[in-house]
């Protein structure tokens, strides 16, 4: 006993105590503080193991110090490793998500959090204090037993290398089970769940200081080759269509992982979407499809399709600019149609919210209202892989839509369909046509959510009917990106009945795009190139605002002047005549050619500028230097507000929020409940996905 006492009470005991004492404690604060989506063991042990690494580094720097002043070192760190946990659990509490440095910068969010901070504080938290009591009873006990020297050198370093190795281990464990986790950056909540909350601090002031390098560098003289280029490219807007749309409720719809190739497919004979196909084949012409629209989207998958779609502007070329430039200066198509046409702007998911950071950069692109998994009834049997399904989602946002209709100037409302996501699971009964049969099982099942999606969407169309928000709605039908990838062309090739080559996959990246603009006629199918950047001009001339004032790197659709080639982020792009894919040049036929020339050249050149421009508007962070007209007035992110449950807890601190609030009494729900089902789903499919996500 005597003995025992003696090895914890010398220095290394008390550094040794404090350890596993910050260890469970951060442990224990994970569990119960944050919702971080753990779904399999691999991720628990992580979970469990990732504040050993922080707690060595940080706690073994005091290590270093003589005597007792090792131990007020020691007690130092200590506190200020719990007040940094401390506040992130407050804003935890408030926001659902980490502390970063961009966050702390939005002024009115450390405001808000200082006036709710006693409405935010649970009489429990005076536990996190305890392990320090207890260290600095035992300290002031201990400290006379510890020499004044200096502990042999060889010990701290000793302790901080047993950091970084377990630092490094747990780094690989974590990119194993979700690939590319520090390139892609999917959700803070990911960084915190694998490394620990302090190390996605180090890593998030990493890149803020990264990022604000680029930005610094920039000033307003650069925004002007930017806008001799978008002014160049501009196209007229067609006055058939200018202004045809003003005023009238918009309903976007985003097709999960929806290509072009499902359209009018036929599996064992039988239509995969009937519904989608009625609307392309639509003798009345309701709708205009167009059958060469292309995704422009990289890394970022779903948010660089959002953004591509409301920003005319290109993701990066790693990364998600939802993520990394997520509190940029943008002039979004919600903010414009806000401050033109007073039209409320709302997003409807059946996800967290804080995935691809959407509850942070909605702020910055002037998003009104965002509808996230809190609000919806997320019970188990509603839910199936990454959040709630299509049918209940549709079934739900209905009031929804209803009461905003019942609000002042019109709405747009972009709903953000999920089902038809990799791995393509349903539940039993929810199929209604049988699988392909090649054997890849992501292929064969690709089928049969692509029919609950179409069969979601009929429905969809029946109730907006019903309800009377169908006939003098714009409704707009788009794919966000592919959902097979190059992984699978051998079942694709079976699929296609043809060898997918570069060039094939190139063609594959075609996704739906469609339109009905009430009281103008459809034209059935349109065969123009086009791409996710060119909606947002299309969308500003059909409201009857002219486009030329922005900067935005697509045109009209249906401008007459329309530029129909279409780059994709990698480079390669499409025209109708050629393509160039993978460092080849292709004609219309398939061949390569050997010989491109200079126009195609040029085209190539042309495609790598504009992007560059593009990657120089995010890192520059450039918008900021533009005025698109006199009294714009640029978005404030302070402004807007989402969570249900933030609502509940704090009140309503979003005056653009009010309104919804009937619609939410009707709905039984619960932010916390919700969670559990939809991140058990999620669990034995992340790292699939992440893997898919090649
Ligand atoms: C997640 C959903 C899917 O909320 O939008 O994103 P993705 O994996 O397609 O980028
Ligand atoms: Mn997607």
């Amino acid at each position: 006993m005597e003995k025992i006492n003696k090895l914890w009470s010398a220095k290394m005991g008390f550094f040794l105590l404090a350890l596993i004492l910050f260890w469970m404690k951060t442990y224990v604060i994970y569990i119960s503080e944050f919702s971080l989506g753990v779904s399999n063991a691999l991720q628990h042990f992580l979970l469990f193991i990732n504040p050993l690494s922080s707690g060595l580094i940080l706690l073994g720097f005091a290590l270093f110090f003589k005597g007792k002043r090792f131990g007020i070192t020691l007690l130092v760190i200590d506190t200020l490793l719990t007040l940094f946990m401390y506040a992130n659990i407050i804003f935890y509490r408030d926001f659902g998500n980490f502390i970063t440095i961009q966050t702390l910068m939005q002024t009115d969010n450390a405001g808000t959090i200082g006036k709710s901070f006693f409405s935010l504080a649970k009489w429990h938290d005076f536990l996190y204090l305890l392990d320090l009591v207890v260290l600095g009873v035992l300290f002031t006990k201990w400290k006379a037993n510890w020499s004044p020297a200096r502990l042999s050198l060889r010990k701290p370093f000793a302790v901080l290398a047993s950091g970084v190795i377990v630092f490094t281990v747990n780094l690989g464990l974590a990119e194993m089970d979700r690939p590319q986790l520090l390139q892609r950056v999917f959700d803070n909540n990911y960084i915190v769940k694998y490394l620990g909350a302090p190390n996605f601090a180090v890593f998030n002031t990493m890149q803020t200081v990264k990022a604000s390098a680029k930005r610094s560098m920039a000033s307003s003289e650069d925004i002007t080759d930017v806008e001799n280029y978008t002014n160049k490219k501009y196209a007229e807007p067609n006055a058939e269509f200018f202004g045809k749309a003003k005023g009238k409720n918009i309903i976007k719809i985003h097709l999960e992982s929806f290509q072009s190739f499902l359209i009018d497919f036929k599996l064992h004979g039988e239509e995969v979407t009937p519904f989608l196909n009625s609307l392309v084949h639509d003798e009345s012409k309701n709708f205009t499809y167009f059958d060469n629209f292309f995704h422009q989207t990289g890394q970022g998958k779903t948010a660089d399709a959002e953004f591509l779609l409301d920003n005319s502007l290109y993701g990066l070329p790693q990364g998600a600019a939802f993520v990394t430039k997520g509190t940029n200066t943008y002039q979004s198509l919600p903010a414009i149609m806000d401050q033109k046409q007073d039209y409320t702007s709302a997003v409807f998911h059946g996800d967290e919210k804080s995935f691809w950071n959407r509850n942070q950069v909605y702020k910055y692109l002037g998003v009104d209202k965002f509808y996230d998994a809190s609000y919806y009834d997320m019970s188990e049997d509603k839910v199936i892989n990454y959040g709630l399904k299509d049918k209940p989602f549709f079934k739900q946002s209905m009031p929804i839509l209803q009461e905003l209709d019942k609000k002042e100037g019109p709405f747009y409302a972009h709903m953000m369909t999920l089902t038809h996501h990799y791995p393509f699971i349903l539940d039993e009964g929810d199929e209604t046509i049988e699988s392909a049969e090649t054997g890849d099982g992501t292929v064969d099942r690709y089928f049969q959510t692509a029919r609950y999606l179409d069969e979601s969407l009929k429905q969809f169309f029946e109730d907006l009917k019903e309800q009377g928000l169908y006939e003098d709605s714009v409704i707009m039908i788009y794919g966000d990106h592919y959902g097979i990838s190059e992984n699978h062309n051998r079942a694709m090739s079976e699929i296609m009945g043809e060898e997918i080559t570069p060039l094939k996959n190139a063609n594959l990246q075609r996704v739906p795009f469609m339109i009905r603009v009430p009281g103008v006629d459809g034209q059935g199918i349109n065969h123009e190139f086009t791409g996710q950047a060119d909606v947002m001009p299309t969308m500003l001339h059909l409201l009857g605002i002219d486009a030329k004032n922005f900067i935005q790197f697509g045109t009209d659709m249906f401008s007459k002047e329309h530029k129909a080639f279409v780059p994709f982020r990698n480079g390669d792009f499409m025209t109708k005549e050629y393509s160039y894919v993978k460092g080849k040049f292709y004609d219309a036929s398939g061949e390569v050619i050997e010989e491109p020339t200079e126009e195609m050249k040029e085209r190539k050149d042309q495609v790598h500028y504009e992007l560059s421009l593009n990657d120089e508007v995010l890192n520059g962070d450039l918008l900021r230097f533009y005025e698109p007209y006199e009294n714009w007035e640029p978005v404030d992110p302070n402004d807007y507000r989402y969570g249900k449950a933030s609502e509940e807890e704090n009140g309503n601190h979003n005056d653009k929020q009010e309104g919804a609030d009937e619609t939410e009494k009707n709905e039984d729900k619960n932010a916390d409940v919700v969670k559990e089902p939809m991140e058990k789903k999620t669990e034995d499919t992340a790292v699939e996905k992440q893997k898919e996500n090649e």
